[in-house]
């Protein structure tokens, strides 16, 4: 086994259905995920949901249902949706868990034993929209219209409740943030926290008195967790908290918590002040990526413009949209989304450049030679110009997905894609079976070889259609090594391999009706 590598997505409210934000953070963790295991990586991915809070209470009141009881069934509507999207997760947390209530009483009382706790009365602004606490002058508009910064109504609360000294962790945040420049990623994300940090932290309210739902503080009747101390305590659930001799605990620190841009400043401000507090050690990178928009629309229930991503995997497939998010979207970035962009790119790039590469040469091959791999015939020196680019292409993509830049990392796959559709076109093998069988046999051996390369690289973000390629090749390694076995075909000849007629792993989309 390798190192270790633990990743987690944020964990969602499940106060209504998923939506495509949700599975394009799910899809491009499961694609980072992927990527790891396949680099021979010890890898953890956590993703799940967060059901505790006065969102989640109001959601059920209005719905006439008991929180607990709506809780479990919205959450099991995310967990579908993982499913749907071959979201390879090792732990489907949810936050009403007996274990993640036992791991965040272990890190309330060691910020208790910090000294980092104590009571007082909370006066303030409160968004149960975000879930928030605002300070009066971050707030925009008068009066009734007071609103947070991310436009969300804010109410006046005023409880008992228990404070974290936030304030006393400005200088350990800073020095964290300018020791650690990839704490916080990307860099204009990073830039916004610290500005926010250098302009003054208050002192957190951490519980609440109001409401019951939510983790009991320890020895504090009456008082349940503010929840997102309970919701970022569900990183450490994952990993055994507090038992050192856990399974998993050899997974912390997490290597990456992927976010969504609006939640920045619990992941990169208060998280590492619990934990520096109880003496934890830190996650190595947050990374806020990006929001999606409809059509460059925020997506909200009253545009109407909020899609099931169940209902977009079924029209248009699992790896079309994983592909399309991935590959559309800088990742980071804000990007958007539209039935026709999404037919456009996948027809292309996943459906023209590279399943139809697969499909003309296996199944001329298959056709042509009863489907045996071709001895390596007549080399030239075009043959061995194909194989290094897509060697580098290969590589870009490995270096883009370590990085975490996935789109960049698609592009260079991309690259080596289009080299091959360039060779069959100059090559023309098609032609040469009548006139020069020994070059044909060179450039169909060529064409299986970078296919199968490509293939192993673009697993991780279509991993149907580039596994059913493997299949069709019978290429059964497919970590990143494999991809530089230069031995493969030829043992592969040797053994006798014989191709099945194959289908086509990525097949053209057509644009719904309703959205043509
Ligand atoms: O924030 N595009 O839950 P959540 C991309 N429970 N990503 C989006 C998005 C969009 N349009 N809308 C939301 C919460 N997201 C908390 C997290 S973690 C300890 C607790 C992202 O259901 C959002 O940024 O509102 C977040 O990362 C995730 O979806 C869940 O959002």
């Amino acid at each position: 086994m390798g190192d270790p590598f633990y990743i987690s997505t944020a964990i969602s409210y499940p106060n209504g259905r998923p939506h495509i934000g949700h599975a394009y953070e799910a899809i491009a963790a499961d694609a980072i995920a992927r990527f790891q295991r396949q680099a021979g990586r010890d890898v953890y991915f956590q993703t799940g949901t967060d059901e505790h809070g006065l969102k989640m209470v109001q959601t059920a009141r209005a719905q006439g249902r008991p929180v607990a009881e709506y809780a479990a069934e919205m959450s099991s509507h995310f967990r579908t949706m993982c499913d749907a999207l071959s979201i390879s997760y090792d732990r489907f947390i949810q936050t009403t868990a007996p274990d993640h209530h036992a791991a965040s009483g272990a890190l309330w009382e060691r910020m208790a034993a910090a000294g980092d706790l104590y009571l007082d009365r909370y006066e303030g602004w409160y968004s149960v929209r975000d879930e928030a606490f605002y300070d009066e002058k971050e707030l925009v508009g008068q009066g009734d219209d007071r609103r947070s910064p991310q436009g969300t109504p804010v109410e006046w609360t005023a409880e008992e409740t228990w404070f974290f000294r936030l304030s006393k962790y400005q200088q350990p945040l800073l020095d964290l943030y300018a020791a650690n420049p990839d704490f916080i990623r990307p860099e204009s994300r990073r830039n916004e926290v610290m500005r926010f940090v250098e302009g003054g932290l208050s002192d957190l309210s951490v519980s609440r008195t109001s409401f019951d739902w939510g983790v009991p503080v320890p020895g504090s009747p009456g008082h349940v967790m503010y929840v997102w101390v309970d919701a970022l305590t569900n990183y450490l659930t994952g990993t055994g908290f507090p038992d050192p001799q856990a399974a998993n605990a050899r997974f912390w620190p997490a290597d990456l918590h992927l976010i969504g841009k609006d939640i920045v400043r619990f992941h990169a401000v208060y998280w590492p002040a619990f934990l520096l507090s109880a003496g934890v050690p830190l996650p190595k990178t947050v990374f806020g990526h990006g929001f999606l928009l409809s059509r460059g629309e925020k997506m909200s229930k009253s545009l109407g413009n909020v899609v099931d991503p169940g209902d977009l995997a079924q029209a248009f497939g699992v790896d079309a949209l994983r592909y399309f998010l991935l590959r559309e979207v800088s990742f980071g970035q804000d990007g958007s989304y539209s039935a026709e962009a999404i037919v456009t790119r996948v027809n292309a790039e996943l459906a023209n450049a590279f399943g139809n590469l697969a499909q003309r040469t296996l199944s001329f091959i298959a056709k042509n030679l009863g489907g045996a791999l071709p001895d390596r015939g007549r080399a030239d020196e075009a043959d061995g110009m194909l194989i290094e680019e897509v060697v580098v292409a290969c590589a870009g993509m490995k270096q883009g997905f370590g990085d975490l830049m996935l789109s960049h990392g698609i592009e260079a796959w991309l690259r080596g894609v289009y080299a091959c559709n360039q060779y069959i076109d100059v090559q023309a093998p098609w032609s040469l079976r009548k006139t020069d069988p020994d070059r044909m046999n060179a450039v169909l051996g060529t064409l299986v070889r970078a296919i199968r390369m490509l293939a192993i690289a673009i697993l991780p973000v279509v991993p149907h259609g580039a596994g059913a390629i493997l299949d069709q090749l019978g290429a059964d390694t497919r970590d990143h090594a494999a991809v530089d076995d230069d031995g493969w075909y030829d043992r592969q000849v040797a053994a006798g391999f014989t191709l099945a007629t194959p289908t086509p792993a990525f097949p053209r989309l057509e644009l719904p009706a309703e959205a043509a």
